[in-house]
């Protein structure tokens, strides 16, 4: 999931290769794609959800995203590292339901083109799950990223505890 245009088709094609079909959410004209990757010894469903800006619809496609991350077992937010300001206010609204995620950081190569630093690290602790660079277009980052799936899956945990005891 993510915003509008910040690379997560690429990623999606980065994680699930060639076998993809592309459907209509049921009783929309909102088009998705649907793949498969192997994630250890198991093959798993990974999904293209339609770009948004946030978790409150203002279009059907914002539905549909919505609409599907009820249903997901992780989300991979892509975050438009040139961009982070923006990114973070869907990443947020994320954060904030139970669904375990994970960030890529992406167009980290045209954040570094444009002299943007950001502390990778620092937003990994204040965000309280994985924070992965990733370049969709060239593949920089996304082992990475499949390698630290089941950590995120781990870290929301954490995250569900410090919120209840809110
Ligand atoms: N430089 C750079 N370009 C990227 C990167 N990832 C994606 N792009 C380019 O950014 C553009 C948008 O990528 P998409 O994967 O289509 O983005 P999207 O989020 O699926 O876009 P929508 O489905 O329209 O919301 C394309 O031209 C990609 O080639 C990256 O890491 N670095
Ligand atoms: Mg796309």
């Amino acid at each position: 999931m993510g915003n509008p245009n910040v690379g997560k088709s690429a990623i999606f094609s980065r994680l699930t290769g060639v076998n993809v079909i592309v459907s209509n959410y049921p009783g929309t004209t909102v088009e998705f794609k649907k793949g498969t990757m192997k994630l250890g010894n198991k093959w798993t469903e990974v999904i293209d959800v339609p770009g948004t800006y946030t978790l409150e619809p203002f279009s059907k496609a914002e539905e549909v995203a919505v609409e599907m991350l009820k249903k997901g077992d992780l989300v991979v937010n892509v975050v438009d590292a040139t961009n982070l300001e923006r990114s973070l206010y869907l990443a947020l609204q994320l954060l904030e339901r139970k669904t375990p995620a994970i960030i890529a950081l992406n167009m980290w190569d045209e954040a570094k083109h444009k002299g943007i630093i950001i502390d990778v690290e620092k937003l990994e602790e204040l965000l309280g799950v994985p924070v992965v660079p990733t370049v969709a277009i060239t593949g920089e980052g996304v082992k990475e990223l499949v390698s630290k799936l089941s950590e995120a899956m781990l870290c929301t945990v954490a995250r569900g505890k410090d919120a209840s005891q809110r």
